[in-house]
Formats: structure tokens, C-alpha cells, sequence
């Protein structure tokens, strides 16, 4: 069963480690090939990609990042691309990690999951994360099984999203690709979507202060005049 729809169109974030699906999930999402896909060591996708589409009457926009660690970003620099994405979360948005369920689960993939989420730097990060275990036609046995004995990098990125998880299969076409989309579009409506306004950001107080500041100088001096 669907879940209503959103009036307002819904931001998807797809982040996670360069390989695992990002701009896959993103194409089969929208229903067409949006995004840059390719086999390859290196990052393929580089720059904040964004597209908008209608997906079961739903209006969405994918925002498809590229993986800041594989990129060589420094934390600074890593905290600046994320500042750039999260200029887009005004109105609903989900965050979807992408996980590949066919291969282990690193310290080293926690390590970029982790500086995402410090560069994010608030509570609507976790608030708003669903992990999407792509390479799900590689998924042999019972993905709700299997996660109940996975290392302590996972269990702690699952508990971060509230156990919100889905297994998706990138190749899949026809119905099962319209019934796990389906399943997905469900899981980010039963995100909370009303807390979904924007923290202040400690850039925004420094510039309200400064404001304020030149504000009060100015009436200061004209006063004195
Ligand atoms: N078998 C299988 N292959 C997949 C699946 N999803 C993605 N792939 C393949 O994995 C490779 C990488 O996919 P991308 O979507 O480019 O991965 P990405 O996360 O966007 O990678 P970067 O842009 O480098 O960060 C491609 O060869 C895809 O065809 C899936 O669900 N199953
Ligand atoms: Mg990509």
C-alpha cells in the first residue's frame, strides 16, 4: 500500500562509499539513466548531481553525491561539500545510505559514513537516514537474518537510522523494480517529515551577529551625530 504523498517535493539524498550503487539507485529511483554510472576503482561520480522526477505521483528530487573521502577531501574540505548539499534541505528530505549487501562491511566505509555525519552536524542526519542495501541480487539468504550477527560498524550506522533499512537491486526491471520502489518511496514517507526545517547553522548565527553589530554601530554614531 502506498503511503500519501507529500505536496512539497522530497530531496533524496543518496551518499555512501564510491562503488556501492549511489547513482544506480538514483537512476532506478527516476525511472531513467540521469546519473553517471560505471564499473571503476576510481570515483566516477565527482560534483553534487541533481535531478527531479515524478515517481508514483510523488515529486522528487535525487541529489547524487560523490564519496568526499575517495575524493582525498581533507575534513575541512569534506565539511564544505557537505555545507554545499545540505543548501538544498529546505522543505521534506531523506538521507539514503547506500550499502552493498554482498561484501563486508569495513572500518574504513564506517570512517567515511562517520565523517559525513560530523560534517552534517546535526540531529537531522539520523533523523532522516534509511540504509539501502543495493547489490541485492546477490542477496542469497534472509537480509533480516543476517543483520542480526553483523560487526559493530553496521549495528551502530543501523541504530543511527532508526533500524530504517530496505534491500534494493539496481538490476532489476519491470515490476520488481516498481514494487521496491514502491517499498522505498514508503520508507522515506514514514520519516518525520515535520522537523524537516533547517537548523540555524553556526555560519548563519556569526552573520545575524554581524548584522546586528554594524546595526547597532550605525545607530549609535547617528544618535552621537
Ligand atoms: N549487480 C549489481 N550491480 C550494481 C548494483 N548497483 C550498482 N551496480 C554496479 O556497480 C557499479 C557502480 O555503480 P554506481 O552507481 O556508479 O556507484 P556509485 O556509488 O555512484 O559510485 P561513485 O560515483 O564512484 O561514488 C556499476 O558497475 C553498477 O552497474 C546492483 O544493485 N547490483
Ligand atoms: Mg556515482
Amino acid at each position: 500500500m502506498s503511503l500519501s504523498k507529500l505536496s512539497s517535493t522530497v530531496k533524496v539524498f543518496i551518499i555512501g562509499k564510491t562503488g556501492n550503487g549511489k547513482s544506480s539507485l538514483g537512476n532506478s529511483i527516476l525511472g531513467r539513466k540521469e546519473f553517471l554510472v560505471a564499473r571503476s576503482m576510481r570515483s566516477t561520480t565527482v560534483h553534487l548531481g541533481e535531478a527531479v522526477g515524478v515517481v508514483n505521483g510523488q515529486q522528487i528530487m535525487i541529489l547524487d553525491t560523490p564519496d568526499p573521502v575517495n575524493l582525498n577531501l581533507s575534513d575541512a574540505e569534506i565539511k564544505n561539500e557537505v555545507s554545499r548539499w545540505k543548501s538544498a534541505v529546505e522543505g521534506p528530505y531523506a538521507i539514503l545510505l547506500a550499502v552493498r549487501c554482498d561484501v563486508r562491511y569495513t572500518a574504513e566505509e564506517y570512517d567515511i559514513y562517520k565523517r559525513i555525519k560530523t560534517a552534517w552536524g546535526d540531529n537531522s542526519f539520523t533523523n532522516r537516514l534509511v540504509v539501502v542495501f543495493t547489490f541485492g541480487d546477490r542477496q542469497d539468504r534472509d537480509i533480516h537474518e543476517e543483520l542480526k550477527t553483523v560487526s559493530w560498524e553496521l549495528s551502530s550506522v543501523l541504530a543511527d537510522a532508526g533500524n530504517r533499512y530496505v534491500l534494493f537491486n539496481n538490476m532489476a526491471r519491470g515490476s520488481e523494480m516498481a514494487a521496491q520502489v514502491e517499498q522505498l518511496l514508503n520508507a522515506i514517507h514514514r520519516l518525520d517529515m515535520k522537523s524537516a526545517v533547517s537548523p540555524i547553522t553556526q555560519d548563519q548565527v556569526l552573520i545575524l551577529v554581524v548584522l546586528v553589530v554594524i546595526f547597532m554601530t550605525v545607530a549609535v554614531y547617528i544618535t552621537l551625530r
